[in-house]
């Protein structure tokens, strides 16, 4: 194809163009951009290469690729270079309530400058690439749900220091429906000296960030749109690398690397060492990343260029706007967060687009400490992420996938997800590819790590037949201590439970085993869906097979396995379907 092709081609054929006297203008804010396109004096020879190495001669220090910005000057305020900042004894009342409200250590925040310096977490290989010229423009979106101070207005200074200003066409901000004070009049105020280029907008309602980042896109006017999250950073020359693969297929969904910033400390650090990572999921549809397979980075030449994958985190990421709204932007019966990321990936696949994940480009973002908001009033039965899973599932896999969301998510099966006419249709109009298609030549690896599952042999919260006590993970975590039986509550959660026809017991995500003969605990799923459980539906008793136990209700919130005995009632199971 004709992407194979130019992906293989080395030759270096497009010219610089640098502006003579680039190093002299001051720089305005932390990092400007000496490069300024001019095509009238310059010879620009254009060449379909959209992320070319430039000629090795002319890369001396001093001519780094063309949109490389200058150094930054050294600093050493708080937090400058990405570094760590502390909370003192006396700030630790106000740093923790902050926390609580925003799921950030504001305090912390506050302490660094808006401009603040981070390190340059790219390959090396990124400051040489020579980027077309003539690049799209972007409109950055911000959308945002009374998100803190510093941090979100340290997003806007960060994309307005680190773009290329001919490239950055806007800020877009879209408030989704704060009520935060600081987020009034003096946010208002405060963007008045980006002198139009930060524009805000506010929803008359909550729409959630799934509708407010459609309607973001809708008020943008740049030519490509990029979203990212009220709380990052920018690294450098962010921009440029997402642009060119967008001007080379404008089908591309272009994704930054995504950084680490500490929700306490505000350290920039990467997420990951050397090796490359890609976006998969499991069947409940938790969102993963997995080293890239060697089949995808041996599509390529240099280790930092882009590369497929078959999905992304969701927050952060550049589309042609014509063409996100060709793909009929995110469904709208999505609501307020979540599984956007599955929807706009199966769909951008199954129906002629990619999604690929830029090295050069890296982008910051805060992981919070917890989700400081909730989702409204709705009237959603299930949680409102299982039903937006459901939407995608009932588009975009078939028959046999499904079937697999709803193993690892059996309570959902059934709910009503409302109309699908709109998003089935696009579907046959645009006569998108089977998810079986996608699986195989896209996400591949996926299996390798979340094989195909079995039916479960029942489900539900596994009850003593001889009182009203279920079995519980009591809140433990892989590597953490005994599960134990409490109460039955009834609403599933930590007393949700699946047992597979080949003997896996599940919870969430999670398997369960007895490692030490005794006791049960929480595990990672092997990579086979099988493991040691009989249950036998007739007797209600639960056996494991390596240790020919039987699990047993103890006193308190024990259970045990213990020696098998058909006698015994505090060995009698019955697991009741909760919905
Ligand atoms: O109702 C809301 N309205 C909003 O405008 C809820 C949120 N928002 C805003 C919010 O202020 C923020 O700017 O939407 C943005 C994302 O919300 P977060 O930061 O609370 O989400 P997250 O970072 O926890 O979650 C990830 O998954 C989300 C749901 O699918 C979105 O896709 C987020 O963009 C996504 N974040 C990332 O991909 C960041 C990187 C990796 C991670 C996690
Ligand atoms: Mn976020």
């Amino acid at each position: 194809s004709k992407k194979d092709k130019l992906a293989k081609d080395s030759n270096p054929i497009h010219k610089v163009a640098k502006s003579p006297d680039a190093a002299e203008e001051a720089p305005k804010n932390v990092v400007d951009n000496p490069v300024e396109s001019n095509k009238a004096q310059e010879e620009v020879v254009q060449v379909e290469v959209a992320h070319q190495f430039g000629p090795p001669q002319r890369l001396t220090p001093g001519q780094l690729g063309n949109f490389e910005p200058r150094d930054y000057p050294s600093r050493n305020g708080p937090g400058e270079n990405g570094q760590a900042v502390y909370t003192t004894m006396e700030e630790r009342t106000r740093a923790d309530s902050s926390t609580r409200e925003f799921g950030f250590n504001m305090v912390n925040s506050d302490k660094i400058a808006m401009d603040r310096t981070i390190p340059d977490t790219r390959l090396d290989e990124c400051k040489y690439w020579q980027y077309p010229e003539d690049l799209p423009t972007a409109s950055v979106i911000l959308v945002f749900h009374n998100e803190g101070w510093s941090t979100l207005m340290r997003t806007v200074h960060s994309v307005i220091n680190m773009s290329p200003p001919h490239l950055l066409k806007e800020v877009v901000m879209v408030d989704d429906y704060s009520s935060k004070d600081h987020l009034k009049g003096r946010l208002e105020e405060y963007i008045k000296q980006f002198n139009g280029k930060v524009k805000l907008y506010r929803n008359p309602e909550r729409l959630g960030l799934i509708g407010t980042r459609t309607r973001g896109a809708e008020l943008s006017t740049g030519d490509v749109i990029v979203f990212l999250d009220a709380h990052c950073e920018c690294n450098r020359n962010w921009l440029p690398p997402l642009l060119a693969r967008i001007r080379y297929d404008r089908t591309i969904m272009a994704v930054p690397i995504v950084d680490g910033v500490d929700w306490d400390n505000f350290r920039y650090h990467p997420v990951y060492g050397e090796a490359h990572h890609r976006g998969i999921f499991e069947w409940g549809f938790l969102y993963k990343e997995s080293a890239v397979p060697k089949k995808e980075l041996s599509r390529r030449q240099h280790n930092s260029e882009p590369y497929r994958s078959p999905t992304h985190a969701g927050g952060l990421f550049a589309m042609d706007r014509k063409y996100f709204f060709e793909m009929g932007a995110y469904d709208e019966g999505l609501k307020i967060w979540g599984g956007e990321n599955f929807e706009l990936s199966f769909k951008l696949w199954q129906c002629g687009g990619s999604i690929e994940w830029v090295p050069c480009s890296r982008v910051g973002h805060v992981y919070r400490n917890h989700m400081p908001y909730g989702f409204g009033k709705l009237d959603v039965k299930i949680p409102v992420i299982s039903l937006n899973y459901m939407r995608v599932v009932e588009v975009w896999l078939d028959d046999e996938h499904k079937e697999f969301f709803y193993t690892r998510e059996p309570s959902v099966r059934g709910y009503p997800v409302g109309d699908l006419t709109k998003q089935l249709k696009f579907k046959k109009d645009h006569n998108c590819k089977s998810f079986k298609w996608f699986m195989e030549e896209v996400a591949f690896e996926v299996y390798d790590r979340f094989p195909k599952l079995p039916p479960n042999k029942a489900w539900g919260e596994v009850k003593e037949k001889s009182g009203m006590r279920c079995l519980d993970t009591m809140g433990q975590q892989v590597g953490g201590g005994a599960m134990g039986i409490s109460g039955c509550h009834h609403f599933g959660g930590n007393q949700m439970f699946r047992i597979n026809t080949k003997g896996q017991m599940g919870v969430g995500e999670r398997c369960i085993e007895a490692p030490n003969g005794s006791t049960l605990h929480m595990h990672f799923c092997e990579t086979q869906p099988t493991g040691p459980w009989q249950l036998d539906l007739t007797t209600g008793v639960i056996r494991h097979e390596h240790h020919e136990k039987c699990l047993e209700a103890g006193s308190g919130n024990k259970v045990t396995l213990e020696p098998c005995d058909p006698s015994n009632e505090k060995q009698k199971w019955v697991v009741n379907e909760v919905r």
